[in-house]
């Protein structure tokens, strides 16, 4: 079993979109084992979208994220992070598939729903942001 993060960012709490995205990623087989209703701060979301310091949307990407609540989600199956990555679809919603949570749940490049990791290394950097087990 493999584990990643999940993060219903704060697009997706306002539009009350919670409900919709744990029903999807548990159809899809994912077992939550910890969950979080927090508001991010300017230290932690450097750490979360680190690999995108220097590119133009860096600072809009920060202010985003720390804007309101967000929801973080500690999930496992197998392949867990790859899987998550197909159940959350393509970084454009406009272009995503349907059936995919962006896909189906829309918004635009920058408020996308969701956040999930897209390697075993960004998980590794980015699960203890928010719970204190890997
Ligand atoms: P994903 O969220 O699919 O992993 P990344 O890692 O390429 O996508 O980008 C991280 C976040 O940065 C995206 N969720 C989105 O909010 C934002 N982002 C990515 N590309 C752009 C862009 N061209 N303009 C504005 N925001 C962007």
């Amino acid at each position: 079993m493999e584990r990643t993060l999940l993060i219903v960012k704060p697009d997706g709490v306002k539009r009350k979109l919670i409900g919709e995205v744990i029903k999807k990623i548990e159809e899809n087989g994912f077992g939550i084992l910890d969950i979080r209703f927090i508001e991010l701060s300017q230290k932690d979301a450097e750490i979360l979208y680190e690999v995108h310091q220097g590119k133009s949307f860096y600072n809009d990407l920060l202010k985003f994220i720390t804007s309101g609540p967000i929801v973080a989600l500690l999930v496992e199956r197998e392949d867990a992070i790859s899987k998550m990555r197909e159940v959350v679809g393509t970084t454009n919603p406009a272009i995503a598939e349907k059936g995919t949570i962006r896909g189906d749940l829309g918004g635009n490049i920058e408020q996308n729903v969701v956040h999930a990791s897209d390697s075993k290394e960004s998980a590794a950097r980015e699960i203890p942001i928010f719970f204190s087990y890997g």
